[in-house]
């Protein structure tokens, strides 16, 4: 099979994948507005906020006062009308209104807004997950957010599509605020994690990820991130968090690398980032062979060590080139070391999708730059003379962009 024989099978392959998207901040349309969608969503999203804000003097507080439809309108003008959208947040909006079949070309707002009167949120969905070849998604569900409670505690109807996680960070990032909420449910706890703390927080988290039917429990956590001191952060996650995984039979997702509000000026688009240290993953995983570790890595400088972690630990499994990763450039550099270094034992992408259509961009600027590595790496076999056919790319793809996590998560 030549090259362009080779290429034609995996541009059809990813065009027919349905991808499992296993870390997304998005909702079925009952949870009571949680779900961001629309062009005005799109254009505040906090990647575009903190590229705006290089270009403006608006005092921040004034700008996050101003009607949503205002900051949209504040952000095309700046990001779009004054300059090209070459980044590859302000690219994003282009390749979804591309492909949602609005004419680019006009730089119309008004005409994109007339376009999104017409819709309505369950068919956005449909439309969504249908162009973007998204099967499933996994939400970032917190028991800590009391609007995000209630809906659970109400119950939903509920969206086959949607899968749950259990997003824990305060009782590892602040206990003490955690445990104001715990005892507010009931749960015997003290803000020093003093007296029936551990056994009452363990409790907690059985329950919600029984109620919620949790895939895996996720925190993001900073650089300075370590298990080897006799913190608080510590303590909850060997005495809580990990046995109760381990009962669960679920992973701990650790996002490691955020520096939080570096400028809280910028809210959600205030957090920077930072190199961890690779030793607390190592740690972990040697010390808790029983518990299973996804983990994905804020820092570029993280990366190659992570996936040489990753060979020494077959209860690690590496995910996504997260947020400031998910770059073309480095989402070319960093799938091809994964390859070079995992072969197919990762999982390469998840959109973290914050607004519904940032599915459509995200995945169709990932499912390109990753099916350029496999066909390098396609073609490097057919060069020794190995001939790959086309039901073992369709294989490989499929446990790349679903089979890895669904065994991994026991799904
Ligand atoms: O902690 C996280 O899950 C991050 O993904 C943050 O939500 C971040 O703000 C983000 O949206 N990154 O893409
Ligand atoms: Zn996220």
């Amino acid at each position: 099979m030549n090259r362009v024989e080779l290429k034609a099978i995996i541009d059809e392959q990813l065009a027919n994948l349905e991808i499992v998207d296993v870390h997304t901040h998005l909702f079925p349309a009952d949870f009571d507005g949680l779900l961001l969608w629309g062009i005005d969503e799109i254009l505040t999203y906090h990647y575009l906020i903190a590229e705006f804000f290089r270009y403006s003097s608006l005092d921040y507080r004034e700008f996050f006062r101003l009607p949503k439809a205002r900051q949209a309108e504040l952000v095309w003008q700046t990001l779009f009308l004054d300059r090209s959208p070459v980044s590859e947040a302000q690219r994003g909006v282009l390749t979804i209104l591309n492909r949602l079949g609005l004419d680019v070309k006009s730089r119309s707002l008004e005409a994109y807004r007339e376009y999104y009167r017409g819709l309505t949120l369950q068919g956005q969905i449909d439309q969504v997950f249908k162009l973007a070849g998204v099967k499933e998604i996994v939400m970032t569900n917190d028991p800590f957010d009391p609007q995000e409670r209630a809906v659970w505690k109400r119950g939903t109807a509920g969206d086959p599509r949607f899968k749950s996680s259990l997003r824990i960070d305060p009782l590892m990032m602040n206990f003490p605020a955690a445990a104001e909420v715990l005892q507010g449910e009931g749960y015997n706890v003290t803000g020093d994690f003093g007296g029936n703390s551990a056994a009452e927080v363990r409790r907690f988290l059985t329950d919600w990820v029984e109620k919620i039917d949790a895939l895996y429990m996720a925190a993001s956590l900073p650089p300075t991130f370590t298990v080897d001191d006799n913190s608080l952060r510590s303590r909850v996650l060997k005495e809580c968090i990990l046995p109760v995984c381990r009962e669960q039979g679920i992973p701990f997702a650790m996002m490691i690398g955020v520096k939080k509000l570096v400028n809280p000026g910028l809210e959600l688009a205030g957090d920077s980032v930072g190199k961890a240290e690779i030793g607390v993953v190592e740690q972990l995983c040697s010390e808790y062979p029983e518990n299973k570790f996804l983990v994905t890595m804020l820092s570029r400088e993280n990366q190659h060590e992570l996936a040489i972690t990753a060979r020494k630990y077959r209860n690690l499994l590496v995910f996504g080139c997260w947020w400031f990763l998910n770059n073309p450039s480095l989402v070319e550099e960093i799938t091809a070391l994964r390859v070079e270094t995992l072969g197919l034992s990762f999982i390469p992408q998840h959109s973290d999708a914050r607004v519904l259509e940032h599915l459509i961009y995200k995945w169709d600027h990932s499912r390109e730059i990753i099916g350029r590595v496999l066909l390098e790496k396609y073609a490097d076999l057919g060069a020794t003379g190995w001939q790959v056919s086309a039901a073992e790319i369709e294989r490989d793809l499929k446990q790349l962009f679903q089979g890895n996590f669904r065994a991994f998560v026991g799904r």
